[in-house]
């Protein structure tokens, strides 16, 4: 198994051009007495064919990667739109649950810039149907959090059932890693990086990031 094949996966295209390089934003103490600027953004969820496929829901992650939960439901038309956000860095993250992923081909979550009145429109393709290795549980790692997907608590636990392979995911501008617990240690994972260790015994098991273990400590629980 590979990452193609992990669920959570998920590719992203932009749809305007290229976005990245325009995060130093800069003048956030300048701003700070008026009111907050904001931007559009909204976006499109297509097949490898183009055509337009109304399924999953796409989050808006921080800047560094945690998810505090601010999703936006793909309509029938293939269609996602957040209306009015604040102007900043973000990353963007397609959910399709076990009907729809990204294929490893595209990055997701996707890193996106959202500028002052303007339209920020982000396009993902996805690939329907199920994983066919069995079930999977994303975690991403980042400055300085562990935090299962797509609501997990802020370096909280994550519960899987047994056989149920869990696939930590860098989604910082660090290096960090997995350590503890019956795998070990996965070594520095970079960004855009991951390990995947299948649960294979019950019990639960803490880890940490050994670069940051006092900010980044969780634990995986394994049930039958
Ligand atoms: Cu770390």
């Amino acid at each position: 198994m590979n990452r193609r094949r992990f669920i959570a996966g998920v590719g992203a295209a932009l749809a305007g051009g290229s976005l990245f390089g325009l995060a130093s934003a800069c003048g956030a103490e300048l701003t700070a007495l008026v009111p907050s600027p904001t931007g559009a953004l909204h976006g499109t969820v297509v097949d490898a064919g183009g055509v337009p496929r109304g399924v999953g829901r796409v989050y808006l992650l921080n800047q560094n990667g945690f998810n505090p939960g601010v999703h936006a439901d793909v309509d029938g038309t293939g269609r996602f739109d957040f209306g009015a956000v604040p102007t900043g860095a973000y990353q963007l993250r397609f959910w399709g649950a076990s009907q729809a992923s990204v294929p490893e081909t595209f990055p997701n979550p996707v890193p996106i810039v959202v500028s002052t009145d303007t339209t920020t429109s982000v396009q993902f393709v996805v690939a329907l149907g199920e994983s066919k290795d069995g079930p999977e549980q994303e975690i991403y790692l980042g400055e300085y959090f562990f935090q299962a997907q797509p609501t997990g608590q802020l370096n909280g636990n994550t519960t899987v059932k047994l056989g149920t392979t869990v696939c930590w995911y860098n989604v910082g501008g660090m290096l960090h890693d997995v350590s503890g617990g019956p795998w070990g240690s996965s070594g520095p994972i970079v960004h855009g990086g991951s390990f995947m260790w299948t649960s294979d015994r019950l019990g639960t098991f803490p880890y940490r990031c050994s670069y940051h273990g006092a900010q980044m400590l969780a634990t995986v629980t394994v049930i039958a």
